[in-house]
């Protein structure tokens, strides 16, 4: 019975630190393209979305969460929102006017009002590349792009250099994905105009894998 306890205690310790999650670790790395510049595919052509889909199911699902959109100066910021499915998106009006929010999707179907300071919440329940439209201002759009995956990032294509052919320039961005479970991924990237990309990763226990990337037309 004396000998019984210390077991018991050096068990529970051994648990205590066997249970610790593993370090997480993540991915990093550049995104660069080369296009046309125009003003008018300038904006849908800024925000490029990587993502990690783990290549098993995590032992426990993940939680989705809340993001916000503003709607302001006329445009929704962010333009292109990512987000985990099931997450919860409030949409705020800090605009002098009366704005809309729009989705035409079955899943996720919205059409509401929202006058100056009023602020509406919707679910998008589904994975999916949703259009939003403010009908008030048929100019205004954005993206929600629902993921099975709490991984992503966002980044904004910034332009390094023109070039002198073809009225072309180097638009590129860092990104960084951190917090990320040690595992097997595939890394995926989405962006309105250029070819989406996959490439398979392998995040290490408290490392950053290092990954570049350029997107096609
Ligand atoms: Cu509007």
């Amino acid at each position: 019975m004396n000998l019984m306890l210390p077991v018991g205690l050096l068990l529970a310790a051994v648990f205590a630190v066997s249970d610790r999650s593993l370090p997480a670790g993540g991915v990093e790395g550049t995104v660069r393209t080369e296009v046309k510049v125009t003003t008018k595919g300038a904006t849908s052509q800024r925000d490029v979305v990587l993502y990690l889909e783990p290549k098993q199911k995590p032992a426990e699902a993940p939680k989705p969460g809340k993001a916000r959109v503003v709607q302001k100066k006329l445009s929704f910021e962010p333009h292109v929102l990512p987000l985990l499915r099931g997450s919860e998106v409030e949409f705020a009006n800090e605009d002098q006017v009366k704005h809309n929010v729009f989705v035409e999707a079955e899943c996720c179907k919205l059409d509401v009002d929202a006058d100056k300071g009023e602020n509406k919440t919707h679910v998008f329940p589904q994975a999916g590349e949703f259009p939003i439209v403010c009908r008030l201002h048929p100019e205004m759009t954005m993206y929600v792009l629902a993921l099975e995956t709490p991984h992503f990032v966002r980044v904004e294509l910034q332009k390094d250099k023109e070039l002198s052919t073809d009225a072309k320039a180097v638009f590129s961005a860092t990104f960084k994905i951190e917090d990320v479970p040690p595992g097997a991924y595939t890394l995926r990237t989405w962006n309105k105009k250029l070819k989406a990309l996959e490439r398979e990763i392998v995040v290490a226990e408290g490392g950053l894998q290092k990954v570049d990337l350029v997107l096609e037309k």
